[in-house]
């Protein structure tokens, strides 16, 4: 049976973009694989975090996770700060790291430029999340394209720890997806949807009720020619805009293109409207159930115990192979 990972920062209330890219594609993979989803709080904190507000953060992620499907029966649901192999084995990956090639990264790049003071987190935070990955044997790791780099340098260094001490990590495969792999921001459709954005126009959260979607929507950019066609160069806001629809509705781009021919941006945006509100409705009622419920500690204990099992086993093997600590037996 092949290992699935991925992680998500507690670092706000999940976008859509984060659903369509990432989120969506988990649940189905429970059904035939060994799922360990996990809430990257450690990666959170390269940035700087509100105490108060990222427990608050970790719990409805938590509960988010369950509200799009992900089963803890089938999958480990975990806090990677409540399995300290992710920072042992983090260490050890930024120890075969090169400052080079984590300089190189164009998230580091985004998050440090123009900053006056940049955590040292923010450089080595790719080695960090290839300790997650290869911990579990990971075969497969689904995330949005803004992650297809750090899943290369994961690959590289697995390979080179491999080569340079032992065989010990699987080298994992991304999964991203063919289309929604980029969901980009409504106000400027050259920026990528994001949590963090200081505009909360810009994007849409999962827990948006339908009067903020409807307005977001409204109020999202197009252009002057009043068209409806996928065009990612000439018209990136209409083609984000029509992404979103197909994705929410189970039709294809060909077939939305067809059937708004001649119908201005008003009436598109407000059906596009209704299908986003389709979607996560059902999502934000099961989660305002799981948030009040008592589960979730329960579930977050088990998971962790669970995830410690599987990462000791390969830490073992990593410190071993490296030389650290007394020799075993
Ligand atoms: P931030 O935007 O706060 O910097 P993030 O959303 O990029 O954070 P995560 O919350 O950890 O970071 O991302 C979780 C998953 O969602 C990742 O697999 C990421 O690739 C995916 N993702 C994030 N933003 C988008 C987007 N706009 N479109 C598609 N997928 C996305
Ligand atoms: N870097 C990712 C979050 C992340 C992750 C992971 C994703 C941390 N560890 C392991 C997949 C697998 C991000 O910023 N979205």
């Amino acid at each position: 049976m092949q290992t699935v990972f991925s992680g998500i920062q507690p670092s706000g209330m999940l976008t859509l973009g984060n659903y369509l890219g990432a989120l969506k594609h988990f649940p189905p993979m429970q059904e035939s694989s060994d799922c360990y989803f996990c809430i990257v709080d450690q990666h959170a904190i390269t940035v700087p975090q509100d105490r108060l507000a990222l427990r608050e953060n970790i719990r409805s992620l938590t509960a988010l996770y369950i509200a799009v499907g992900i089963d803890p029966k089938k999958s480990t649901l975990f806090i990677q700060s409540e399995v300290p192999a992710h920072a042992q084995l983090g260490w050890m990956m930024q120890c075969v790291a090169y400052i080079g090639e984590l300089e190189r990264m164009t998230q580091f790049k985004d998050k440090s430029t123009g900053k006056e003071a940049v955590s040292a987190s923010l450089l080595t935070y790719p080695p960090l999340m290839a300790a997650d990955i290869l911990l579990y044997q990971t075969n497969v790791v689904p995330v949005g394209e803004d992650q297809k780099q750090h899943l290369e340098l994961t690959r590289n260094l697995a390979e080179r720890f491999n080569n340079k001490y032992n065989d010990i990590f699987t080298v994992p495969e991304v999964q991203i997806p063919k289309v929604g792999a980029r969901i980009m921001s409504l106000d400027d459709p050259h920026k990528k949807m994001s949590k963090s954005d200081a505009n909360a126009k810009s994007y849409i959260s999962m827990l948006d009720d339908a009067k903020t979607i409807e307005k977001k929507i409204k109020s999202a950019v197009t252009d002057t020619e009043g068209t409806i066609r996928f065009d990612r160069e000439e018209k990136p806001a209409v083609s984000n805009l029509l992404s979103i629809f197909s994705l929410c509705s189970h039709r294809s781009i060909e077939e939305l293109e067809q059937a708004y021919e001649g119908i201005g941006y008003g009436h598109f945006k407000a059906d596009l409207a209704e299908v986003v509100v389709a979607t996560l409705a059902p999502i934000r009622e099961r989660y305002e159930e799981l948030i009040q419920s008592s589960e979730l500690d329960a579930i977050l204990d088990e998971g962790a115990n669970k995830a410690s099992r599987a990462a000791a086993k390969t830490l073992a093997k990593a410190e071993r192979a490296m030389g650290l600590g007394r020799k075993r037996k």
